[in-house]
């Protein structure tokens, strides 16, 4: 196989009419290696002729090969239908924050003397584009938003004076701007701890939401304030999370209560910030109560949110915006002192925080809050964790009242146990005593 050259023959060889030959020969051009034919000048002038071209197809063999062929070409008359110079424009991406009256693309359309008028057909419900109708400028009318539309493909039409219309589209995309500041699910977290928590424990996620994308919702927290009493060391949060921990033991400050303001900042810790506030409360036993049931541990840790949503509600219709926390989740106890553990039941001990008194709800009142409707409880119990998944009764940490239970602390019932030392001790004592007296 050999290399092939393309060429138009020249006037001299004719083998038609003389002129024609000549006439194409000015006007085509072939190219040498392809054979692909062009126009040589602008043809509009001459609609409707016909030329004849005779293209020769030559080898570089010894000898030289050669083969020729006739191409017929009609000039078609000029296009009075408009034509766009593309199927689709692809404008470069725009803010979402691009000022209106912003010029975003030129479209063009043409035909053969007619005046073009440009308009938008489609994909512009909200009228947020204009097209000028003589230029083809198109411009933002309104502002964007990326949070709600990304993209456009706008239709847009070119109408001439006749009446023909065509159509081409263009594909708008918005870029998203960090236009939205961080916003927390609460206004005001509830919280509380016990005297017992131990350093380094979660008190309460933190959780802000942040409309925008990708490094624009990218979110750091920081505590920035503390109130008075509190120093930076008395709670942490982690920076990533949201969790919010203690920093330290709490001892015996029962009622001392912590407000945190805390921050959420976007562009990861860079950019825009909202706060909310944290109030946590210390409690002890006597602020808590038990939910006894026929459960397992782990079965009311799973479903841990869902039944405080359901205590949540008894609680809040008596202490109107009062949270719950869990101070503990543990096999059911058994026996006197609550000695004996039973791992096929549990104990969910709970406390309730006051936002107006900045206080946990007194033992007793939730006692007789959460008691008054175990039936209810109860059935919702069960609802949530299946049939037979009993809640028992709601008791005093201690056991019911008047058994040591409500209104005693760690110091009292201390004491209850150094007194009992005492009379256990003293009985020994008496009777040595008793027995050296008859000797
Ligand atoms: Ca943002
Ligand atoms: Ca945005």
């Amino acid at each position: 196989m050999g290399q092939v050259q393309y060429f138009v023959a020249k006037p001299s060889t004719p083998p038609g009419s003389a002129s024609l030959w000549s006439a194409a020969a000015d006007l085509f051009a072939v190219h040498a290696k392809t054979g692909q034919v062009t126009c040589r000048i602008n043809l509009n002038q001459r609609p409707l002729e016909t030329f004849e071209l005779l293209i020769v197809a030559r080898d570089r063999g010894d000898p030289v090969m050669e083969a020729n062929t006739t191409v017929s070409i009609l000039i078609l008359q000029p296009s009075i239908v408009p034509r766009f110079s593309t199927d689709l424009y692809r404008p470069q991406p725009i803010s979402e924050l691009s000022p209106v009256g912003m010029s975003i693309i030129t479209v063009t359309a043409m035909a053969v003397n007619q005046t073009i008028s440009y308009s938008i057909v489609g994909g512009d419900a909200k009228g947020q584009f204009r097209v000028h109708s003589e230029s083809g400028v198109l411009w933002t009318a309104r502002d964007l938003d990326f949070e709600l539309d990304q993209a456009y493909k706008l239709v847009v039409q070119a109408n001439t004076s006749s009446g023909l219309v065509s159509d081409s589209q263009v594909l708008v995309t918005v870029t998203d701007e960090n236009d939205h500041a961080p916003v927390f699910t609460k206004s005001l977290y509830l919280a509380g701890i016990t005297e017992t928590t131990p350093p380094f424990s979660s008190v309460v996620r933190l959780q802000a939401t942040d409309a925008d994308s990708g490094n624009n919702s990218a979110l750091l927290y920081s505590l920035i304030s503390t109130s008075s009493h509190a120093t930076i060391t008395t709670f942490l949060l982690e920076s990533q999370s949201g969790l919010l921990k203690t920093a330290r033991l709490f001892g015996a400050t029962r009622g001392q209560h912590y407000s945190l303001q805390v921050s959420a900042t976007d562009l990861n810790g860079e950019g825009l910030s909202g706060s909310t506030r944290v109030l946590v409360v210390v409690a002890n036993e006597v602020d808590t109560q038990v939910l006894v049931s026929a459960v397992t541990p782990t079965n009311i840790e799973e479903n841990k949110e869902e039944l405080l949503n359901e205590l949540r509600k008894i609680l809040q219709a008596q202490v109107p915006g009062a949270e719950l926390v869990v101070a503990e989740i543990g096999p059911k106890r058994l026996g006197d002192a609550f000695q004996n553990e039973d791992y096929t039941g549990s104990d969910l001990t709970i406390f309730a925080v006051d936002p107006l008194t900045k206080q946990p709800v007194p033992g007793a009142d939730l006692h007789k809050y959460l008691s008054g409707k175990l039936l209810d409880l109860n059935s919702a119990w069960q609802e949530i964790l299946g049939p037979g998944s009993k809640l028992e009764n709601v008791r005093h940490p201690r056991g019911p009242l008047g058994r040591g239970g409500a209104g005693v602390g760690y110091s009292e019932g201390a004491l209850i146990a150094i007194s009992v030392l005492i009379v256990v001790c003293a009985v020994p004592a008496t009777l040595i005593l008793i027995g050296s007296y008859r000797q």
